[in-house]
């Protein structure tokens, strides 16, 4: 069998259901975890959620998936590993030492409530929702916990959960990582499950999200600009540059309030809006002076959900909104969240760095498991020859492979030869115009010549006779991804 150069990852994913195939026949003691290695290659992307607790993880997932699912806070649900998967219908079970066991549920203005009926959390080891949501389809979601600390009970559970025990399979496929500042637990968080197995560790398959970034700025109206440039300002810190794909503000709590906020409570902003000026300015000053704030007309009740669903700087957002005439309804406040907090971003990001590599991030996962396998009890030679080529002739995995290293260090490059290498290599976007940094709007023709241009540059850092290794293999790589991008634009 060989892997042609520029497989796509179609065909990857299938080299690999053949090895695993082959595998489960030659090894009938571990049948039963090839069936399942065979299983996971036909399902979606398992993309976890992690970071401490009160991140805003699953007002994040919220967010995403346009739905209240996920209960934020605390209750006992939240300290359960939970997966929401696609299903036809609402469904939610959970897994026990005992086995799988139906839970109730109930679902109220649209927010699903869980109930254990009586059960320790403890007992189960996690829960899975199923939903009617499309974006379940191809993408399972799964909310961690999130950790106080590294050592307390309910982060020992989240990491024994994000990185397994040698031996386990990999668990899921790629993380987004919620940090809300720069914390020491926070990166050696990240540094802990890069260090172990963990889908095999890799920035490539985790990205870095700036969350409650509303909150940044004390909810001024600039809060996501700072934020912006905050996250920016990770992005390229190198510490964080070796753990995480990029770094992305969102504001969790804005998106998800772009889903569920009612024309009602639209409405009673629009009133704050319509009354003086300075007075809305004072009303809207801090959290406590808006509720004890009796004479904008708003009861108490109406008041404390608006700051629950929004946040101050919603509130100001969508006041600011309406006085300036911008907003007139409803569905128009609702669109504005969505843009402001960011949710629309992430989701290109998503797309971007782990939607584009899908296949690839799930072969790999099955490889990583198959390896595991392979160390652990005798395996024909056949097999172990057709894992080693999977792996080497693969130009996907060279890329992913090269851009942890390029991450990890800069190897003496110059930084826009950095950048350009990364672009290369499908670092911004596997499209060939993302490759060559032009807008998705580039004609064929601009990004042909810029892919030329590319490959010119880096033959020529290739043949530097005084180029050190690293730096031959890397300009082989991004040729190779550039040749790859030019034969898809034919
Ligand atoms: N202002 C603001 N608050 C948020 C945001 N995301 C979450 N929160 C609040 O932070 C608290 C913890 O959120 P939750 O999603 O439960 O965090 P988790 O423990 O990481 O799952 C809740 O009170 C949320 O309403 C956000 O983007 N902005
Ligand atoms: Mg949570």
């Amino acid at each position: 069998m060989s892997v042609a150069s520029h497989d796509t990852a179609d065909t990857l994913i299938d080299h690999v259901r053949a090895l695993a195939e082959l595998c489960r026949s030659e090894v009938p003691e571990r049948a039963d975890e090839y069936t399942s290695i065979l299983q996971r290659l036909g399902e979606p992307l398992r993309v976890a959620i992690a970071g401490k607790v009160k991140a805003g993880k699953s007002t994040l997932l919220n967010a995403l998936l346009g739905s209240e699912l996920a209960a934020s806070d605390a209750g006992e649900c939240t300290r359960i590993v939970t997966w929401y998967q696609h299903g036809d219908e609402l469904a939610v079970t959970g897994e026990t030492s005992a086995g799988t066991v139906p839970v109730s549920f109930s679902v109220t203005d649209g927010r699903l409530d869980i109930d254990l009926g009586g059960r320790d959390w403890n007992d189960f080891t996690r829960l899975v929702v199923e939903a009617p949501l499309e974006g379940l389809r191809r993408t399972t979601l799964i909310d961690t916990p999130g950790m106080a600390s590294l050592s307390t009970d309910i982060a020992a559970k989240s990491t024994d959960f994000l990185t397994p025990a040698d031996g386990q399979n990999t668990v899921v496929d790629a993380v987004i990582y919620l940090l809300r500042h720069l914390h020491a637990t926070d990166v050696s968080f990240l540094h802990a499950f890069h260090d172990r197995e963990f889908a095999s560790p890799s920035p490539v398959n985790c990205l870095g999200v700036l969350s409650r970034a509303d909150e940044v700025a004390v909810g001024r109206l600039d809060a996501m600009t700072s934020a912006r440039r905050i996250a920016d300002r990770y992005s390229t810190d190198p510490r964080l540059r070796r753990l995480v794909q990029g770094v992305v503000p969102v504001a969790g709590l804005i998106g998800q309030a772009s889903t569920t906020l009612s024309d009602g409570a639209a409405a009673d902003i629009e009133a704050i809006s319509k009354l003086d000026h300075a007075r809305s300015q004072l009303a809207l000053l801090s959290i406590d002076r808006f509720l004890s704030d009796t004479t904008i007309g708003i009861d108490i009740e109406r008041r404390q959900a608006l700051l629950g669903q929004l946040g101050l700087f919603g509130l100001r957002v969508v006041e600011a909104g309406y006085r300036s005439g911008e907003l007139t309804s409803g569905a128009d406040v609702r669109a504005l969240l969505r843009e402001e907090s960011g949710i629309r971003h992430l989701d290109e990001t998503l797309q971007v760095v782990f939607g584009g590599r899908r296949d690839t991030l799930k072969a790999r996962s099955a490889l990583v498991a198959i390896e595991r396998l392979m160390q652990e009890v005798e395996h024909p030679r056949e097999a172990s020859a057709m894992l080693e080529r999977i792996w080497a002739s693969a130009h996907d995995f060279t890329e992913l492979r090269t851009l942890s290293v390029l991450r990890d260090g800069n190897l003496g490059l110059a930084t826009d030869q950095l950048f350009e290498a990364e672009r290369a290599l499908g670092g911004q976007g596997t499209s060939p115009a993302a490759r060559a940094g032009l807008d998705h709007a580039a004609t064929s023709s601009e990004v042909r010549d810029e892919l030329l241009q590319i490959m010119s540059k880096w033959r020529t850092i290739g043949n530097n006779p005084i180029a050190d290794r690293s730096i031959s293999a890397l300009s082989e790589a991004v040729i190779r991804s550039c040749e790859g991008a030019f034969a898809q634009l034919d």
